[in-house]
């Protein structure tokens, strides 16, 4: 027998954006159903991101849902940057006039996210099968899968494509509307986890000789961290020594020292891209977070970003059901792209400045360590790089 269900907005997509989107629309008394792929034990065990913009901070407060996150989070005020050996700290509060950010894992979010969910007794449909959309251009939005082996059909007044980068959703908007933005980084980061004591205090980010290396945590007890490796590398070639002592060799002798090694509890290989799809709206589809748009990790900007654009989906949806007026929906694009191509070249520039590119001539590498050496010492260059790493104001969008 097909279980049928009619709701306002059917979101696709169980990550931060589906989740958090989900949390906001509900506390707008917007009616929606919340359909993934994975199971919820699969989706909240993805090690991702780490750093959440003061914006961010300020949705899920606003959420009443960052109780454990000012509990657990740990706030950071700066960060190091490494390069030609020495450590140069970027102090984030003092060159944006107070601002920080908070290193709480996207795992952590997404349990608070799920947890708010299921204690308010919202729809969720997990493990979900071959879904298809059929209607994004007509009046009304049918969704058909296969749902714990039984059909299951959907009628939604409209759709949030939250299905990250590989999901399906962008898919539907027709080739002669979408245009879409790439450029695919010749290394990946390989990152392990591990319960060993985080190396210093604050993140360093490390230029070296050899690679760049990221050395990131969740707490004051379980490290993260990640080294430049070429886009083709196998996993299965990074025993847990060759990782420690690749990274150490990265780091300047006090940190090397320091360092703290253990047993990996999770070892992975993200490939770095920039991508863009435009527009975020196509008739009754909204778009949101990596099924729109990807950054390379280096700026700590993705999950982020994903965290503005479902805040301004949820008050253009809200508009949307006072008045049926289209232009909330295509504000809603606009006003993502804009601060999402600040982000990307943000994250472009970052990740061009902290790697090394096989190809570089020597010119461009001693661009490269020029360029290093005037961000440090030039407060308005320290600036700059401090006011995007702790988010450019939603409001600008
Ligand atoms: P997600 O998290 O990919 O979630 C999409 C969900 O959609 C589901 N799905 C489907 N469901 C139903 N039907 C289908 N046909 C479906 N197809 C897919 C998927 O199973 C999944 O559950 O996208 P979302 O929600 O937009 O969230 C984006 C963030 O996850 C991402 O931007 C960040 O993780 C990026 N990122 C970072 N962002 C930061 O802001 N700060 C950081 O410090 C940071 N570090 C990182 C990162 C990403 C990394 N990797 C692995 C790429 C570090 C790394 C290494
Ligand atoms: C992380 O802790 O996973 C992390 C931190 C900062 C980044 C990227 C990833 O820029």
């Amino acid at each position: 027998m097909t279980m049928h269900q009619r709701v306002q907005v059917a979101i696709i997509g169980a990550g931060p954006s589906g989740l958090l989107l989900g949390a906001l629309l509900d506390r707008a008394g917007i009616d929606h159903v919340l359909i993934e792929r994975q199971s919820p034990e699969y989706v909240v065990s993805r090690i991702r991101a780490g750093v959440l913009e003061q914006g961010t901070v300020e949705v899920l407060d606003q959420l009443g849902l960052s109780i454990r996150l000012h509990r657990e989070g740990l706030v950071h005020h700066g960060f190091d940057l490494l390069f030609q050996g020495k450590r140069h700290r970027i102090d984030l509060q003092a060159l944006t006039r107070g601002k920080q950010v908070v290193v709480y894992g996207q795992t952590e979010v997404t349990k608070d996210l799920m947890d708010d969910r299921a204690s308010r007794g919202l729809s969720s449909y997990y493990e979900v099968e071959g879904l298809s959309i059929q209607g994004l251009d007509a009046d009304q939005v049918e969704i058909n899968a296969i749902y714990q082996g039984a059909p299951l059909r959907i009628h939604a007044d409209l759709v949030a494509g939250c299905d990250g980068f590989h999901g399906l959703c962008r898919k539907l908007i027709p080739e002669s509307v979408l245009r879409t933005y790439e450029k695919v980084y010749p290394f990946g980061w390989l990152g392990v986890l591990a319960d060993v004591k985080p190396v210093n205090d604050e993140l360093i980010y490390v230029n070296s000789p050899k690679g760049f290396a990221l050395c990131s945590m969740r707490s004051t007890t379980r490290s993260r961290y990640y080294l430049q490796v070429p886009a083709t590398e196998d996993i299965n070639a990074w025993s847990d020594d060759r990782f420690w002592s690749v990274l150490s060799d990265r780091l300047d002798p006090q940190a090397a020292k320091e360092l703290m090694t253990g047993p990996s509890i999770e070892k992975s290989i993200a490939p770095l891209r920039s991508f863009v799809a435009e527009p975020m709206r196509w008739g009754r589809l909204l778009l949101a977070g990596d099924a729109a748009h990807i950054v390379p990790p280096t700026g700590a900007k993705g999950l982020n970003l994903a965290v503005s654009d479902v805040r301004y989906l949820a008050e253009a949806l809200t508009d949307w059901f006072k008045d049926h007026h289209d232009s909330h929906l295509d504000r809603y694009s606009q006003r993502c792209l804009n601060r999402v191509w600040r982000a990307e070249r943000f994250s472009w520039w970052f990740t061009s400045l902290m790697h090394r590119f096989a190809d570089d001539a020597d010119f461009e590498q001693k661009i490269q360590e020029a360029e290093l050496d005037y961000l440090v010492r030039s407060q308005a260059a320290s600036s700059a790089l401090a006011e995007n790493y702790v988010g450019l104001p939603m409001e600008w969008s």
